[in-house]
């Protein structure tokens, strides 16, 4: 196993055009581990966005991710070859576009053994309706599982590949259960200081 980690890391380190390596410890050489989730974008403009993502699954859940961008619009061969030799130790997509957001459905039908989460930007003069629209509304066969428009969507995107990965991680499973805890905190301690802002309320 530490041989075969070893490979894969020297790989993507070696050549980026397969992806940029993320952990909690750092990026590129400085990530551990092996990618277990592609998160993916049609262009660096949606970076910050996805950084919600990277950041729940690193931060949160200690998943380590390999980033990529590919752009069906702009090199569509290209995005058929990283799709096509993705690591082994890849076992979800994310994939995120705004506009005609083809992305996502394209990695679906390229691969059929793996899960897509969708994540459609707010962009443009539709605000993320036509990229919502273009990746739910997938032919039976490929599906997409899409997310809401925008953060919410990018955050959902991460917690619910760390629930496809959990499927068979128990360690996994306790640090999603915890997370869970700390949305159940927010609800207490926003009803502990309730009274006092009623209090300040000024009609
Ligand atoms: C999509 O077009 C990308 O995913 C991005 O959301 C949008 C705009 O891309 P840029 O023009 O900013 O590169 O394919």
């Amino acid at each position: 196993m530490a041989t075969e980690e070893q490979s894969i890391r020297t790989h993507l380190v070696q050549n980026q055009e397969h992806g940029v390596l993320v952990s909690a410890e750092g990026i590129g050489e400085q990530a551990r581990g092996v990618p277990r989730v592609l998160i993916t974008m049609g262009s660096d403009s949606d970076l910050p966005l996805m950084m919600k993502a990277v950041d729940t699954l690193r931060y949160e859940f200690g998943v380590t991710c390999l980033v990529q961008i590919n752009s069906v619009h702009r090199d569509l061969r290209s995005v058929v070859r990283h799709i096509d030799n993705l690591p082994e130790s890849v076992q979800v997509v994310i994939a995120c576009a705004g506009g005609a957001a083809h992305l996502p459905g394209n990695i679906a039908d390229l691969r059929g053994d793996l899960p897509v989460i969708g994540v459609p930007r707010d962009l443009g003069a539709l605000q993320g309706i036509d990229a919502l629209l273009s990746m739910v509304q997938m032919p039976a066969g490929a599906p997409v599982a899409v997310m809401a428009i925008g953060e919410a969507g990018a955050v959902n995107a991460a917690i619910h590949a760390a629930k496809d990965l959990a499927i068979a991680d128990p360690a996994l499973k306790v640090r999603l259960r915890a997370y869970a805890e700390k949305r159940k905190q927010r609800v207490a301690d926003q009803n502990q200081t309730l009274e006092q802002k009623l209090t300040n309320h000024v009609r």
